[in-house]
């Protein structure tokens, strides 16, 4: 399918306590991203968006800088509903994953319900009420889930309304999933952890995924955190966990869904201040980079011009 995508910077980071992760949209740029996916599609970089720090934003149920994250988010789903509204693929550069409110609410905003693939190690399904650490970007499922949303709304989250059903998620890469998290399980959610892409391999992961979604044929929002792979190869973000997935199957997840309903991709966790030394940050940079090229086309057999032939001798 050929794609025009629309890219989103959102530099921000309060969904958790690490800095860093805001630095992630200009890095992807510097890295090439634009310039190579140019080559495989038309592209429009809608630039950076800009949050404000919300004053005296006190813990709210235990849930940290609630205030500024639901008014980073109510940004972002505008900018996001606005870029689909101008007829691209949305790509939105993090930044935290508290962002996926923020971008999923858009998107849905613009199109309509949509089916997610959640590719992480962790399920980001905490509500504030059964969060440990207070940090948002572990609980972005639970404000987009209809059967999960906390009420009253929390601070600054009023614009918002759960845009989600339980039916059209998809998990891949979990392994780091604390016990409040069988929320899930109630809740019967399709989930392909490490356990399952061990067992079936990712190809089978992803027919039985897009199997999966297919019957309701919505569009197709993949929120990509970057500590799903292995931190072998993305080592520079926040919260890694052994065990992942390899370069081979994350990149195997883009190509396969770059040939469905493929409508916005968030690449999230991202964090160029938390790699130990200059390789740590390139290789996860690069991964990055490499894992939205594999959204919009990139084909690891070669990619030909569409006029091609021989050269006259
Ligand atoms: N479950 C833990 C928490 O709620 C860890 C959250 C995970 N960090 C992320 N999200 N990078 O995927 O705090
Ligand atoms: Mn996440
Ligand atoms: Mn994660």
């Amino acid at each position: 399918m050929q794609h025009s995508v629309g890219i989103i910077g959102a530099p921000f980071s309060k969904g958790q306590p690490k800095d860093g992760v805001e630095c992630a949209p200009n890095k992807l740029r510097a890295a090439g991203l634009l310039e190579r996916l140019q080559q495989q599609c038309a592209v429009k970089d809608y630039g950076n968006l800009t949050f404000e720090n919300v004053a005296l934003d006190e813990p709210v149920k235990g849930s940290k800088s609630v205030r500024t994250v639901g008014s980073a988010n109510q940004r972002l789903s505008e900018a996001v509903k606005a870029l689909k509204r101008d007829g691209h693929t949305a790509v939105m550069l993090g930044g935290d994953h508290s962002l996926a409110i923020g971008s999923i609410h858009g998107h849905t905003a613009a199109v309509g319900p949509v089916s997610v693939v959640w590719v992480d190690a962790h399920a980001d399904i905490h509500t504030p009420l059964t969060s440990n650490t207070g940090n948002i970007h572990g609980q972005p499922m639970s404000y987009l889930l209809y059967e999960l949303q906390s009420k009253p709304p929390l601070p600054n989250f009023s614009w918002m309304k759960p845009c989600l059903s339980s039916r059209d998620l998809v998990y891949i890469g979990l392994r780091d999933v604390d016990p409040e998290e069988y929320i899930m399980k109630l809740l019967a959610v399709k989930a392909f952890s490490m356990t399952q892409v061990d067992q079936l391999g990712v190809a089978k992961v992803m027919e039985e995924t897009c199997d999966y979604l297919w019957d309701s044929k919505k569009p197709i929002h993949l929120s990509y955190d970057i500590d799903a792979i292995d931190p072998s190869v993305t080592p520079a973000t926040g919260t890694p966990a052994v065990g992942g997935l390899t370069y081979r199957e994350g990149i195997y997840i883009t190509e396969y869904l770059c040939q469905t309903l493929l409508s916005a991709v968030d690449m999230v966790e991202v964090n160029p201040l938390r790699g130990r030394t200059e390789d740590d940050v390139h290789s996860t940079v690069s991964t990055a980079v490499d894992l939205l090229l594999g959204c919009f086309g990139r084909r690891r057999e070669g990619n030909h011009l569409p006029d091609y032939s021989l050269p006259e001798p």
